[in-house]
């Protein structure tokens, strides 16, 4: 993933304890620091009052931003999972430097939750100033509908940790991105 450029990486373990992400967090941050490309971590704030990762992602059911902060004891950015426009808004005036906003579409990696299509995302670019990053389902081959939908960042899974050429992958959803947001910026 840094190979191919991804802005950053969030660190999920879902099974692991916290204990066990403190350790691999540690050593992700080794690497990802040399590329300057920030590390979250998800769910734990404490995980970043022990490891000097750039910040934490809390969901709907985690500790609020606030508890969020207090726990890592330093400044950190803080990423909020909203999955409605409501949840979007609200997590911008909690406080959120970032949002996740999704699923857009069903994914396994996230398989409880109703997806919400591509039709919100434009009005949470206009009611959040922050930046949003859609996800679920996301991939390569889905991605230029989601930016016509507009959608400026997006966090990408399974089609990630699934690809045979990783830094391939990543390099072609950047080029995807970076490129449609040139021609939607330019004056021509
Ligand atoms: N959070 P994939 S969707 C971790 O909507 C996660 O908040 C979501 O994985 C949300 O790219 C999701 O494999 C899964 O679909 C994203």
């Amino acid at each position: 993933m840094i190979k191919g450029s991804v802005d950053l990486i969030q660190l999920r373990g879902k099974r692991q304890s916290v204990d066990e992400l403190v350790d691999l967090a540690a050593e992700l941050h080794e690497l990802t620091t040399r590329s300057f490309t920030p590390l979250i971590v998800n769910d734990h704030a404490e995980i970043a009052r022990r490891v000097p990762v750039e910040g934490v992602h809390v969901g709907q059911d985690d500790d609020s931003i606030e508890v969020v902060r207090r726990k890592a004891g330093r400044d950190v950015v803080v990423g909020k999972s909203t999955h409605s426009l409501d949840q979007a808004r609200a997590a911008q005036r909690e406080g959120a430097d970032y949002i996740g906003f999704g699923p857009i579409f069903a994914t396994p990696t996230k398989p409880d939750y109703e997806p919400i299509g591509l039709k919100d995302i434009k009005q949470a670019h206009l009611d959040v100033n922050l930046p949003i990053f859609c996800i679920g389902g996301i991939k390569v081959d889905n991605l230029e509908q989601v930016i016509t939908a507009g959608a400026r960042r997006v966090a990408i899974v399974s089609g990630l940790l699934k690809a045979p050429d990783i830094a391939e992958y990543a390099r072609v959803a950047k080029r995807l991105l970076t490129s449609s947001f040139d021609i939607r910026h330019s004056k021509f």
